[in-house]
Formats: C-alpha cells, sequence, structure tokens
C-alpha cells in the first residue's frame, strides 16, 4: 500500500522521513513501469533501482549544454561574468557532466544523514550512489584536488525536483567560485594587497556583518585567527560585490539603450548581505540585490571548512571562500524573458533574437493560448500528498507543456472529516496550439497516476 502515516505534531525530521518513504513506493511503482535497466549518460551507464527517479524529458535536457552556448542568453551570461574575472588568478572548467555521486553531491560537503536535499523528493537519483547534481559545489572536492591557480570557476547545469512556474524550472544553471591561500606570516598582507586589487564599485552595501562577520550563530572555524576570516569574508564579499555590479551594470546599460527611461536605470545599485548556513562553509552569507522593487536572493557563499580541504588533499596551511550563483533568474532579468522555460525553447523565434556578446531586450512572440484544467480528489485517510509529487506526475506525462501547477483549494469535511484537494494544472505550449483531445489525454494518464500510486479518489 502506497500509504504514510503523518501526525499532525511531529518534528520536521519525521515528515521528511515520511515523505522520503512516499516516495520510494512511489518510484517503485514508476520504475518497473517506465525505468529501463540501465540509464547512460555521457558515456556512463548506471544500473538502476529503487532510488532511480530521473524521468526520460529531465535526462533529455542534460544534453542542451546552454551554458557553453555562446549565441544563449545564459551563455552570454556566462561569458559577461568570465570575462570579469579573467586574468585574477582563476581557471575555469565548464565541461563536468551533470551526473555525479553522493559522494560528491553530499558526503563530502559535510551534509547530514537526514538533510531534506537527499530526499528523493527533493533529487534527481540516477540509483542509490548516483545522481544529478543539484548545485556545482559538487565539483569543489576535484578542483580542490587538480586546480592549479589559486582559484577556479565552474560552470554547469544543475538539477533539482522542484515546482514549476514563471521562475522555477527543475533545471537550471549555476556558477561557482573559489580561491584559496596559504598560511604564513604574510598572509594578512597578501590578502589585504589582493582586496585592493578588486577593482571598486558604487553600489550600495547594507552589510551589518562587515566588521563582526562573525558571531554564535554564525560561527567562525577554530583553525583560522579573527583577522584572517575578517580578510577572507571582506576579499569574498568584495570579489561578489564587483561581479555582480558588472553584470546589473550591463543590464541597465542594455535597458537605456533600448529605450527605457525607467527611474530604476538612474538610481545606484543597491545590494545586501544577510546571513546564511550551508553545511560545508563557516561563516556563510547571501547576497540580495535590490531591483525593481524587490530583494533578489542570487548567491551563496562562505568560508570553505577545513574538513573539505583536508578531504581534497589540501594541507593544514590552506584556507580560502567559494560562492554559488544562480545564472538563470539573472539572465531573466538581464534579457527581459518573462518565463524560465523560454531558456529550454528550440523554436527560432527566440534563438534568433540573441547572440554572442550582446545584452539585449527580448522581444516576446506571440503566446499561444493555454489550456486550464482543475483536479479534485480526497485523499486516503493518513496519506500526505506532497506537492513535489503532483508536480512530478504532471511533468512526466505533459512535459514543458506544463505552464503551472497550483494547489489552488485544500479542504476538510466538516462532517466525515475526510480531506480534499484540488490542483490547477495549466497546460501551454511556447511554440503551437494545444489541442483539447490532446490534453484530454495527458490529463486522464495524470488522473490514473494520481489514483494508483496515492489511492486518492477523484471528486
Ligand atoms: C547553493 O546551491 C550552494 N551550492 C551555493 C554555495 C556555493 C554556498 C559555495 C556556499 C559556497 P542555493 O541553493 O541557495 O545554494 O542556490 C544558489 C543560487 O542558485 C540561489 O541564490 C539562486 O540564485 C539559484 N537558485 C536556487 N534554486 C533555484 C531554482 N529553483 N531556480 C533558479 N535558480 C535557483
Ligand atoms: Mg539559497
Amino acid at each position: 500500500m502506497l500509504k504514510l502515516i503523518t501526525f499532525p505534531r511531529v518534528s520536521l525530521a519525521s515528515q521528511l522521513r515520511g515523505i522520503k518513504i512516499i516516495s520510494r513506493y512511489y518510484s517503485i511503482a514508476r520504475n518497473s513501469k517506465v525505468y529501463p535497466e540501465e540509464i547512460s549518460l555521457d558515456g556512463k551507464t548506471y544500473k538502476t533501482d529503487e532510488w532511480t527517479n530521473v524521468p526520460p524529458y529531465i535526462l533529455e535536457l542534460t544534453q542542451r549544454r546552454l551554458h557553453h552556448d555562446n549565441n544563449h542568453p545564459i551563455g552570454i551570461l556566462r561569458e559577461l561574468i568570465e570575462k570579469n574575472f579573467k586574468g585574477m588568478g582563476y581557471t575555469f572548467y565548464n565541461d563536468f557532466t551533470p551526473g555525479v555521486t553522493t559522494f560528491q553531491n553530499f558526503d563530502v560537503l559535510g551534509f547530514p544523514q537526514d538533510h531534506p536535499g537527499r530526499s528523493k523528493s527533493d533529487t534527481y537519483y540516477l540509483n542509490k550512489d548516483n545522481l544529478l547534481r543539484t548545485h556545482t559545489s559538487a565539483h569543489e572536492h576535484e578542483c580542490f584536488q587538480t586546480c592549479e591557480t589559486p582559484g577556479y570557476v565552474i560552470s554547469a547545469d544543475v538539477y533539482r525536483k522542484d515546482e514549476i512556474d514563471r521562475t522555477h524550472y527543475p533545471a537550471f544553471h549555476q556558477m561557482e567560485g573559489a580561491r584559496i591561500w596559504t598560511k604564513s606570516d604574510k598572509l594578512e598582507e597578501i590578502i589585504a594587497h589582493d582586496i585592493e586589487q578588486i577593482p571598486k564599485t558604487n553600489i550600495i552595501v547594507e552589510d551589518p556583518f562587515r566588521e563582526n562577520c562573525f558571531n554564535e550563530g554564525n560561527p567562525k572555524q577554530d583553525y583560522m585567527t579573527d583577522n584572517e576570516v575578517y580578510l577572507v569574508s571582506v576579499h569574498l564579499k568584495k570579489t561578489i560585490e564587483y561581479l555582480v555590479n558588472q553584470v546589473f551594470e550591463a543590464a541597465r546599460k542594455s535597458a537605456k539603450l533600448a529605450g527605457s527611461t525607467e527611474p530604476y536605470l538612474n538610481e545606484p545599485l543597491k545590494i545586501r548581505w544577510v546571513e546564511a548556513y550551508f553545511p560545508w562553509t563557516a561563516p556563510s552569507w547571501e547576497i540580495e540585490v535590490w531591483w525593481k522593487g524587490e530583494w533578489l536572493e542570487c548567491c551563496g557563499c562562505g568560508i570553505v571548512r577545513q574538513q573539505v580541504l583536508l578531504n581534497s588533499g589540501l594541507g593544514e596551511e590552506k584556507l580560502g571562500w567559494a560562492f554559488g550563483i544562480g545564472l538563470d533568474r539573472i539572465a531573466m532579468l538581464l534579457f527581459g524573458i518573462p518565463d524560465i522555460r523560454l531558456f529550454w525553447t528550440l523554436d527560432e523565434r527566440f534563438g534568433k533574437q540573441f547572440s554572442s556578446g550582446n545584452i539585449n531586450t527580448f522581444a516576446p512572440y506571440s503566446k499561444y493560448p493555454g489550456i486550464k484544467r482543475d483536479i479534485s480528489f480526497w485523499l486516503p485517510k493518513d496519506v500526505t500528498l506532497h506537492n513535489n509529487e503532483v508536480m512530478d506526475i504532471v511533468r512526466t506525462h505533459a512535459g514543458d507543456l506544463t505552464e503551472s501547477v497550483e494547489n489552488i483549494d485544500n479542504f476538510v469535511h466538516p462532517k466525515t472529516g475526510k480531506r480534499s484537494q484540488t490542483y490547477r494544472l495549466n497546460y501551454q505550449s511556447m511554440d503551437r496550439n494545444l489541442t483539447n483531445s490532446e490534453i484530454n489525454v495527458l490529463h486522464n494518464n495524470v488522473e490514473q497516476d494520481l489514483k494508483k500510486l496515492f489511492d486518492v479518489e477523484i471528486r
């Protein structure tokens, strides 16, 4: 039976364990239906097992390599950022395959065994020991081992099971940066000198943690002195501020060239630093950029934990920082792209608008009408259905024809106590008109899977 017993007031951790249980049943059911014995990815074969949950349409995305396409917004943004890092001591890595081990993606970075990121409702597994990387940090270990310059920059496609809407897609792109120094009597002088080398910006910085960069909640590591932590954190933050400045100044320039006179174009760029937590950095922060009236989270970072460096064969005298920046949401702003799915379209009306080195505003082409369908069902007693599971079923059948999936109603029957949920599925194609009959087929498949896998009673 596909049942999960939940109690209203149990801890998050045990609820997450519960989600894992239901995901496992879900995959077994689907495994026998959909997954072949082996999956091959970039010349490697993976024997599937009860952990396998990568749908074929996600595997296809791994072959697109949008960050390599210099005439695609993601590739253009990667080039723009790389250009600003050239000559500053960084090696560029752009060719890592997305199939990585759980060791690379989680263990070596110190993710605890019960971290939600490891669950099958968050991550696409090839099998028990291999998965599609969920972040570029999966390559830190290897790059620390092999990189011969003081720093490196990695660009890659990453995969997460996530909700679907205008700004969320199960595949996106990240750029990882890292920089290492060696302890010596001169270390503080050297870092201070390196800080001077970072070009100055005019951005307005809100940073309550610049001077007092660590505290009990966001602690420093014992093997570094207070001043080392301070200097490394200033180098890290100034590097990211410089990067963000270059990108957003380019966006402003392009908007002005396109004739925009919006007031934000003449205001200085404003950013703020907030404290964060990542298992492999301490202390850690995130940068948020004020853009058109909203704070936009775009990059996580911190001082690399010594254990990660030691695991990679670096000596006890090494220290440094790392950051990971998301490219897609920034590219959406930079190029005025209204929907994250457009990055993946093969429609030439999209592709022909962009060319290497140019940041121009996207001219929307006619939007094809969508088809809305609601689906309502009673949940069996004691079954909890995770949002991501519904998303995944819809995507499995409708792929990119899924514009969005929203949970629009949750209801408990006052007499019987039965619980009902309603989801609104918006089907839409970027490239053509949909027919009612094709959507009927897809939608019926979604209903069948919900019944089969979660025992729901369609209303
Ligand atoms: C990470 O992925 C860390 N690996 C970053 C890091 C690297 C921290 C090195 C410390 C040292 P996070 O999950 O917050 O962190 O993602 C980083 C960035 O990726 C976010 O700031 C955001 O810009 C982008 N991002 C995250 N999820 C999505 C998504 N679903 N769609 C688009 N962009 C996303
Ligand atoms: Mg984050």
